[in-house]
């Protein structure tokens, strides 16, 4: 920890302007889903950060523990070894970073390359070497569930409704896959831009129950968008409508809310020292 005010270029051993552009460049893929592996590795982080209670300090990115027994099996995270053996390639180019840094790392690079906004990041996580730190297989949203149940879960981080629902607007990225999840499709399309569609969508298209023998989820008129129960619950919850409402109607402060609230999440649960330094300070010091 510190790295940053030791204003070496390679703080602590490891080029990250090199390990962005190899990240950055390593995104497109036409042979899988959409044509990006943009949005599972924001998932990745996601679900490696939003493990963490504020009650006990357990969970959080630091450790990078889903690459453990029992993590790497929990249902929640199914699908994410894509991303997990993508950033172990680029983790052998780059042995010196650690593996909780660089999931973080890479959905920042991820988020600003699909035209989304820059993500405050700074390096200082470490490896565990067992599953002895993985926390219990309850801790990530169940998409079934409603506005209660998300409050609880974003509470249990330390979220505010606000940023329970920007954090939920990555959203505009990605699709469910109904070998991961059990759910299907995209909810906007445009799946590798990060945009404010996903607000505008629930706002402006119409959703009704889907018909078929999954479990519950909403599509729009052509069938082809969707939401699940628990995006629902952000229209039909009054605190959450409004804030939805505002993203809806102004991308730039969905940008804005966004980025601060998603490097909080990546944050949870990590020791660094002194308060978050945006990645363009940091540039300015000429160390990431
Ligand atoms: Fe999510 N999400 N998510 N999500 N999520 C899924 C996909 C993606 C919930 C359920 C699902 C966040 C919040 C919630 C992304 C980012 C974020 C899928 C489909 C389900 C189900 C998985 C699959 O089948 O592959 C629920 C419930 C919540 C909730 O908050 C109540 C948050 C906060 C984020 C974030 O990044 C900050 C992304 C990206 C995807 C698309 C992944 C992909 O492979 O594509």
């Amino acid at each position: 920890f510190g790295y940053v005010s030791m204003g070496s270029v390679h703080a602590g051993g490891v080029d990250y302007e090199a390990v962005r552009k190899a990240i950055a460049d390593t995104l497109e893929d036409e042979s899988y889903d959409d044509g990006s592996l943009g949005p599972v590795l924001v998932r990745l982080a996601w679900h490696a950060s939003g493990t963490y209670s504020k009650k006990d300090g357990t969970g959080g990115s630091n450790g990078a523990k889903m690459r453990f027994f029992p993590e790497a099996f929990h249902g929640a995270n199914n699908g994410l070894s894509v991303a997990r053996n993508h950033l172990a390639r680029i983790k052998k180019q780059f042995p010196e970073i650690s593996n909780a840094d660089l999931w973080t790392l890479a959905a920042c690079v991820a988020i600003e390359e699909m035209g989304g906004p820059e993500i405050a990041w700074r390096p200082g996580r470490t490896d565990d070497n067992d599953g002895k730190l993985c926390t219990p297989d309850d801790r990530l949203p169940d998409a079934a569930q409603g506005a209660d149940h998300v409050r609880a879960v974003f509470g249990r981080m330390g979220f505010s409704d606000r940023e329970m629902v920007a954090l939920i607007g990555a959203h505009c990225l990605g699709r469910c896959h109904e070998n991961r999840s059990g759910y299907k499709g995209p909810w906007t399309r445009a799946p590798t831009t990060f945009s404010n569609m996903y607000f505008t969508e629930l706002v402006g298209n119409r959703w009704t129950r889907k018909n078929w023998d999954g479990p519950l989820q909403y599509e729009d008129p052509t069938g082809e968008l969707m939401m699940l129960p628990a995006d629902m619950a952000l229209l039909h919850d009054p605190a959450f409508a409004v804030v939805v409402k505002e993203y809806a109607a102004d991308e730039e402060l969905f940008f804005r809310d966004f980025a601060a609230a998603f490097a909080k999440l990546l944050e949870l649960g990590c020791d660094f020292d002194g308060p978050s330094t945006t990645t363009k300070a940091v540039t300015a010091a000429g160390v990431v």
